[in-house]
C-alpha cells in the first residue's frame, strides 16, 4: 500500500490518526505507530510541558514515526512549537489556523510539516509557504470544521496543489478509503474510528455512545460563533442549539462548552458533556484494537483496488 506519503513520512500504510483533542494522547498513538499508520498525540489547549511529556512516552514505546497535531487556536502554541523541534518530532499537523510563522523553524528542525485545511485557498497558501502535504479535512469530520463536504474538498484540493493531499472528514472503513484514493487523494486520516480503539483511554461511556450512534447523531454547535464544532447530539448540544436560535451570546453560549470535552473524556458524563465525533459514527460499530482496525483497514481497501494500478 505504499504512495507518496508511506515514503513521505517513512511508514507502512497511508492511514494517520486524527490529533483529536483530550482523545489522542500517548498510548494511542504509539499504537497506530506500531501497527504501521501515523499516531499523533493531540496537543489542544494542553500546557507545553504535558505535551513534551507525551512525547518523551511515546518514543519509549515506538521506534516507528509519530506525530504531533497544533491546535493553533491554543494560548501555548508558540511554546509547543518549539518543543516538537527540540523533542525531534518526525511530523507535525496543524488545525484551527495556518502555521506560516513556525514554518523556517520547523523546516530547519527536519520535520515534516502537514496543515490540516478546509479550503482551497489555505491549502495553496500552505503549499507556497514549504508544507510536504496537507490533509483535506470535509464537514464530515468532528470537532472544529469547515464547511465543505470531503467529496468535493479533496478533488478541489488534489487539483490546486503539486504536494500530496491526504483526505479526512467522513472515513471509518476501506470503502472510505478507497473512494479517497479515487479522489486523487494519497493517504487519509481518520479520527473516529480511532476513538473506539482498545488503546484509546477515553471513558467506555463515550466509546458507548460512537458505537451506538446512528447516521443522524451527531449536531453542529457554534455556527453563529464562527467556531462550529460537530459533537454527538446529547442534552448540552440540545440546549446550545436552542440557545444559539434564541440569540444567546457568545460569553452565554460558551458557558455549556467550557471544560466540556474533559467532563466526556475523562469523567465519561456523555449527557452534558462535549462528545466531539465525526459523522463517521454511524459506521463504526466495534471495539477493536490499532492493529487489528489497520489491518482490517488495509485489507478492505486493497480487496477494492486489486485491478488498479494506484499503488507505486
Ligand atoms: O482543528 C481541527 N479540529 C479540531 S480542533 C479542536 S479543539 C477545539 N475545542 C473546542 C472548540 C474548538 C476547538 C477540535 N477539533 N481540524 C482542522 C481544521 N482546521 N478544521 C478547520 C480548520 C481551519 C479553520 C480555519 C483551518 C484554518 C482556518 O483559518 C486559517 C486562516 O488563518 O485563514
Amino acid at each position: 500500500m505504499r504512495t507518496k506519503i508511506t515514503r513521505l513520512l517513512g511508514i507502512e500504510y497511508p492511514i494517520i490518526q486524527g490529533g483529536m483533542a483530550w482523545v489522542a494522547e500517548y498510548h494511542l498513538a504509539a499504537a497506530v505507530s506500531e501497527a504501521g499508520g501515523l499516531g499523533i498525540i493531540g496537543a489542544a489547549n494542553a500546557p507545553a510541558d504535558w505535551v513534551r511529556q507525551q512525547i518523551q512516552e511515546t518514543k519509549k514505546l515506538t521506534e516507528k514515526p509519530f506525530g504531533v497535531n497544533i491546535m493553533l487556536m491554543s494560548p501555548y502554541a508558540d511554546e509547543i512549537a518549539r518543543v516538537v523541534a527540540e523533542e525531534g518530532v518526525k511530523v507535525v499537523t496543524t488545525g484551527a489556523g495556518s502555521p506560516e510563522k513556525y514554518m523556517k523553524m520547523w523546516k530547519e528542525a527536519g520535520i515534516k510539516v502537514i496543515p490540516v485545511v478546509a479550503s482551497v485557498a489555505l491549502a495553496k497558501r500552505m503549499e507556497r509557504c514549504g508544507a510536504d502535504a496537507v490533509v483535506a479535512e470535509g464537514t464530515e469530520s468532528g470537532g472544529h470544521i469547515g464547511e465543505t463536504t470531503t467529496l468535493v474538498l479533496v478533488p478541489q484540493v488534489v487539483d490546486a496543489v503539486k504536494i500530496p493531499v491526504i483526505a479526512a472528514g467522513g472515513i471509518a472503513d476501506g470503502r472510505g478509503i478507497a473512494a479517497a484514493f479515487m479522489l486523487g487523494a494519497q493517504g487519509v486520516q481518520m479520527g473516529t474510528h480511532f476513538i473506539v480503539t482498545k488503546e484509546c483511554w477515553v471513558h467506555e461511556n463515550y466509546k458507548d455512545m460512537v458505537i451506538k450512534a446512528r447516521d443522524i447523531d451527531t449536531r453542529v454547535t457554534g455556527r453563529s460563533t464562527g467556531h462550529p464544532v460537530r459533537a454527538l447530539r446529547n442534552q448540552m448540544t440540545g440546549e446550545y442549539l436552542k440557545k444559539e436560535a434564541e440569540g444567546a451570546s457568545f460569553e452565554e453560549l460558551e458557558k455549556l462548552t467550557l471544560g466540556g470535552l474533559r467532563k466526556a473524556v475523562i469523567d465519561g458524563d456523555v449527557k452534558t458533556g462535549s462528545v466531539m465525533s465525526g459523522q463517521s459514527a454511524g459506521l463504526v460499530k466495534e471495539k477493536m484494537t490499532c492493529e487489528e482496525l489497520i489491518q482490517k483497514l488495509v485489507k478492505e481497501t486493497d480487496d477494492l483496488l486489486k485491478g488498479t494500478s494506484l499503488y507505486e
